[in-house]
């Protein structure tokens, strides 16, 4: 009977013991997490040079700087850049994407008119193919003349631009002076005579804002006031600008 109750007295001691070394480790080992705020010289653990490095810069003063704040502020401005450089890329794709329509046209010989009324330029027109509303910029240029037989007004030669045949709203319908006006002199004693006028370069850009979507003809026409006007080396082009 002894013996039993040794044995249950040693067995209770023995479990009471190994519970004591179970509890004991786990309340000696105390929660050591990882900041890397005091981690002073970057080796990944909090060490001795930690300590070091903090014992000479202690008593130290300064402002304070909240780095949370400081990292938050600094979030918040990537964010904002982030959204810009987004914005940016967009833009740059819509670039990427945008076709700029055009067309030309050049007649290399002397085209002549010696009538008062506006008449075609051959073979000077041509066409452009617009899928949205669009400001056309025609440009024309040419080396021009005008000659005077007659001891008559002043000659003078004319161009202008029909859009779809329609008389070109800009600059109007009076068409523009491209050439000097050739005239009678004599004065002052002198005989009665004039000149004709030697090729020379001209050019004019016309325009039209707001061109709508679809298919546009643009052909020039001339005229003289008198004598005879000529277009040599005459060229004809329009570009579709986005509005
Ligand atoms: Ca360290």
């Amino acid at each position: 009977m002894i013996r039993k109750d040794l044995i249950i007295a040693v067995l209770v001691t023995f479990c009471f013991t190994a519970t004591l070394f179970l509890i004991v480790p786990t309340r000696s080992i105390p929660s050591q997490s990882y900041d890397p705020m005091f981690d002073w010289n970057g080796d990944g653990k909090i060490g001795p040079a930690d300590f070091a490095y903090l014992s000479t810069i202690f008593g130290a003063n300064g402002t304070y700087v909240n780095v949370t704040t400081s990292i938050l502020d600094l979030q918040t401005k990537i964010n904002s850049l982030n959204a810009s450089l987004i914005s940016l890329e967009s833009k740059v794709n819509s670039l990427n994407n945008l076709t700029v329509p055009y067309n030309s046209t050049h007649i290399d010989y002397d085209a002549t008119t010696e009538t008062i009324g506006w008449g075609d330029v051959d073979n000077l027109n041509l066409s452009i193919t617009l899928d949205k509303a669009s400001c056309l910029l025609i440009m024309f240029s040419t080396d021009a003349n005008a000659t005077k037989e007659a001891m008559s007004s002043n000659a003078a030669l004319y161009v202008r631009v029909l859009l779809d045949d329609l008389v070109y709203p800009f600059p109007g319908s009076v068409g523009i002076c491209l050439t000097p006006a050739v005239g009678n002199t004599g004065f002052f004693g002198l005989s009665d005579h004039c000149h004709s006028l030697g090729f020379g370069s001209y050019s004019y850009n016309f325009y039209q804002p707001l061109a709508t979507l679809g298919t546009h003809t643009i052909k020039m026409q001339f005229k003289v006031t008198a004598g005879t006007g000529g277009l040599y080396n005459s060229t004809l082009t329009v570009i579709a600008l986005p509005t």
